[in-house]
């Protein structure tokens, strides 16, 4: 078992480099990713989601690091550009932004190992002796040097990082693998409709978290062989790990805290209900993500904004915020907050009643409006009076979406079409 605090993880650390995937649409959040990818989707009252792939690859002590982006990256590259740019201790240390530039043909990003493949040249140059590919889709504090320490104790050629699912979660969602007694992976499928259940533990399957180690001359190998291949879709699951899992040692790692071998947290917020619910566990008493942990901060872009400010209005005895987070340049005028998440530069007005709601950066809410597990996103001015999360089927004549689970999401675009 290595150890957290071997001494040979940090110069393993520093010979990785760590390609973040940030090209994904993420369909499942349906209008939030209209204008944006999900990596860049905001999360926790203060982040976007890429924040956490980014901030545990710097916890690590993995420095150099690039984020492939594609689908709708403008608020994403704008993000890392101000938030990540000027991440540097030397000039050996980065956070670089590689969009689809069709630098190898006429194609975009085609797929996953296509989005690698297409940036060989500059992973050549920097010359790591390994590679961590990173699905920037996922909430999750992960000390990476661990895995790439067991990869190299394996003598693995690539290791794939998973965990422990319900397999009614895993279906048709996640690559599922098997693994033998040593780790040495002996089966994966992606995403089966039936997922294998672990031996001895039914119900439950190992899935990928789509994070990936290589050796890299291994990887370049096996990339160049999947971009000849005409019949491949030119992506990790599908294709190349399926490809190499019987002839090359391909491993898995299990994420776990070492201490406690427990199952550390780790969202997919894939989801509109699911991204609703994470954001709510994070208002509750004790979150299982510390936000607050000085040994794993999160960064992200500051915006200079003034503090958040709280008028009580006498004669409603409102302007406070309990259960809830409110971030910088927020001003709660005379209207009453609880369990809701509130970003950057959101105004609320007088006698509004904001419940178990998730308010993204600059968005308005005029007096007297009532709200209640509702998403609303960002730069959304929400007219005066409107009460929204109480009737589903008002909600939705009026061209807001209503999920299975009864959040309701309020868009600019939708509330631009309001009559
Ligand atoms: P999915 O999440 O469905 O499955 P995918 O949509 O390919 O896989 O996304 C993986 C990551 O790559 C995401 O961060 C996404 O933003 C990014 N991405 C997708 N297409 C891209 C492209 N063309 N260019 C750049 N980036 C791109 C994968 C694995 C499964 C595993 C799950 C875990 O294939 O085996 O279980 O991740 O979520
Ligand atoms: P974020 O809130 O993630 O920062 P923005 O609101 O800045 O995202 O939008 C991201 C990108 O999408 C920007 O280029 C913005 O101009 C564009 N965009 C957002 N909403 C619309 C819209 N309704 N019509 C056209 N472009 C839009």
């Amino acid at each position: 078992m290595v150890q957290k605090t071997d001494r040979f993880i940090s110069n393993l650390t520093k010979d990785t480099y760590a390609l973040v995937l940030a090209g994904g649409r993420g369909s499942r959040l349906h209008e939030l990713t209209d204008w944006r990818a999900k990596p860049a989707v905001y999360f926790g009252g203060k982040y976007r989601i890429v924040d956490f792939p980014l901030s545990n690859c710097i916890n690590s002590g993995i420095r150099r690091i690039g984020v492939a982006t594609q689908y709708k990256s403008h608020s994403l590259i704008r993000h890392i550009q101000r938030g990540w740019g000027n991440f540097k201790a030397d000039t050996s240390e980065f956070v670089d932004v590689l969009p689809a530039s069709q630098r190898m043909g006429d194609d975009w990003y085609v797929g996953t190992a296509d989005a690698v493949h297409q940036n060989l040249d500059i992973l050549r140059s920097e010359n790591p002796k390994y590679v961590l590919v990173l699905s920037g889709d996922h909430v999750y504090r992960m000390d990476y040097g661990l895995m790439i320490a067991e990869h190299v104790a394996n003598g693995a050629d690539m290791t794939v990082c998973c965990l422990e699912t319900d397999i009614e979660e895993a279906a048709g969602a996640f690559g599922v693998m098997t693994a033998d007694e040593t780790g040495r992976v002996v089966a994966f499928d992606e995403k089966p409709a039936e997922p294998n259940p672990i031996p001895g533990k039914p119900g439950k399957c190992l899935a990928s978290m789509g994070n990936y180690v290589f050796t890299t001359k291994f990887l370049f190998e096996q990339l160049e062989k999947d971009g000849a291949d005409s019949n491949s879709s030119h992506d990790f699951g599908n294709d190349i790990i399926p490809s190499i899992i019987e002839k090359h040692n391909v491993y898995a790692h299990a994420f776990k805290d070492p201490e406690t071998g427990e199952q550390p947290y780790w969202r997919d917020v894939g989801t509109l209900d699911s991204f609703w619910e994470a954001n709510m566990e994070l208002v509750s008493p004790t979150p299982s993500l510390n936000l607050y942990d000085k040994e794993w901060p999160i960064w992200t872009f500051q915006e200079m904004v003034p503090p958040a400010k709280f008028i009580f209005n006498d004669d409603d005895r409102r302007g406070m915020a309990v259960d809830s987070t409110v971030s910088g340049g927020c001003i709660i005028s005379g209207s009453s907050i609880s369990n809701s998440l509130l970003y950057s530069r959101v105004h609320t007005h007088s006698r509004s009643v904001i419940k178990e709601s998730v308010l993204m950066p600059g968005c308005d809410v005029a007096e007297d409006c009532k709200l209640k597990k509702v998403i609303v996103d960002s730069g959304c001015n929400i007219p005066q009076g409107m009460e929204i999360g109480f009737d589903h089927e008002l909600d939705k004549k009026r061209g807001f979406r209503v999920t299975e689970k009864g959040v309701t999401l309020v868009t600019r675009d939708m509330l631009a079409k309001l009559k």
